[in-house]
């Protein structure tokens, strides 16, 4: 396994309108533009400064995982996500070293990615997403 790079990091927000001039004026980040994710119950806004993105999370549902965190943890890190390839080859390692897959199969995210979640639980309290690119 060998991750390829840090694709983003997400941020669980109660309102994206809320936080997006602190992103984009205050820290002078590029805003990508905002997506809804439907698979994953959130809208999504993306910002940019380099090579890094922040994705801040907002629930668009009320049984969305993103709200749960909102309720019991509050605003803040959300999760860390990391390119990869051949994602399902990945998803087969991980478990195979003993972590537990919150996806056992990739799942539709942003930006046309497949993506899955390894739960915090075996990655020492870090949610991690795992995100293969759509090919070009
Ligand atoms: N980071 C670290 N720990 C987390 C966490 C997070 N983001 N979310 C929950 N936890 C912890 C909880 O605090 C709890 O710990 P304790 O038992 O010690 O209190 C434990 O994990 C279980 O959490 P829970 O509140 O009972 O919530 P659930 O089990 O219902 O769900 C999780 C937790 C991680 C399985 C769920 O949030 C999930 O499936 N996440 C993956 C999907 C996701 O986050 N989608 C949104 C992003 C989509 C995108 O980027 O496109």
């Amino acid at each position: 396994m060998s991750v390829q790079s840090l694709n983003h990091v997400g941020i669980a927000v109660r309102s994206i309108d809320e936080q997006k001039s602190y992103y984009e004026r205050t820290l002078g980040m590029e805003f990508e533009g905002i997506e809804d994710v439907p698979s994953q119950k959130v809208r999504v806004a993306f910002f940019r400064a380099g090579d890094v993105r922040i994705e801040l999370l907002e629930p668009s549902e009320p049984d969305s995982s993103v709200a749960k965190f909102l309720e019991k943890r509050g605003e803040g890190l959300h999760h860390l996500a990391f390119t990869v390839e051949d994602i399902e080859a990945r998803i087969a390692e991980l478990k195979e070293s003993g972590l537990r897959m919150i996806d056992d199969a990739p799942r539709p995210g942003s930006h046309h990615m497949q993506i899955a979640f390894v739960h915090p639980k075996s990655t020492f309290g870090v949610l991690t997403e795992l995100c293969e690119l759509p090919e070009m």
